[in-house]
């Protein structure tokens, strides 16, 4: 009996360690980090600018030449694969254009009520579901 208690207890610690593991790679950054990081000013809500202008900040850090577009290479580093979706044309590129439609897109997705803010609540049901930051 007592062998199969800490058996158990011990599946148990593995499973421990493996769910943080596992969390941690679906989730990288909190998604309260990630919120209040959109949220520039903090008023609890993410308007569809601040959104917009989380978008354009990362990018910026993913066009490296600086040619207002993501290319195929560039796309890579782009690890939450966030910009994945844009390319609506399938020309392996993301333009701005693409980039902002596709932010438009996750705004109205995450704005379950629509009514133009998305609340922690909507944005913690959405990101990290569809978009794994
Ligand atoms: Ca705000
Ligand atoms: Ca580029
Ligand atoms: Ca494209």
């Amino acid at each position: 009996m007592k062998l199969g208690k800490r058996v158990i207890m011990f599946f148990g610690f593995i499973l421990f360690i493996f769910s943080n593991v596992f969390a941690q790679q679906i989730n990288p950054q909190p998604v309260k980090e990630q919120f209040k990081s959109i949220d520039e000013n903090n008023d609890k809500f993410i308007s569809s600018n601040e959104l917009q202008a989380y978008q354009a900040k990362k990018f910026n850090e993913l066009d490296k030449d600086k040619n207002g577009i993501i290319d195929k290479d560039e796309l890579k580093d782009d690890k939450s694969k966030i910009f994945g979706k844009a390319d609506k044309n399938n020309d392996n590129q993301i333009s701005q254009k693409e980039a902002f439609k596709q932010f438009n897109d996750y705004f109205n997705s995450m704005d379950a009520n629509g009514d133009k803010k998305v609340t922690e609540d909507e944005f913690e049901e959405y990101w990290p579901i569809n978009l794994r930051l």
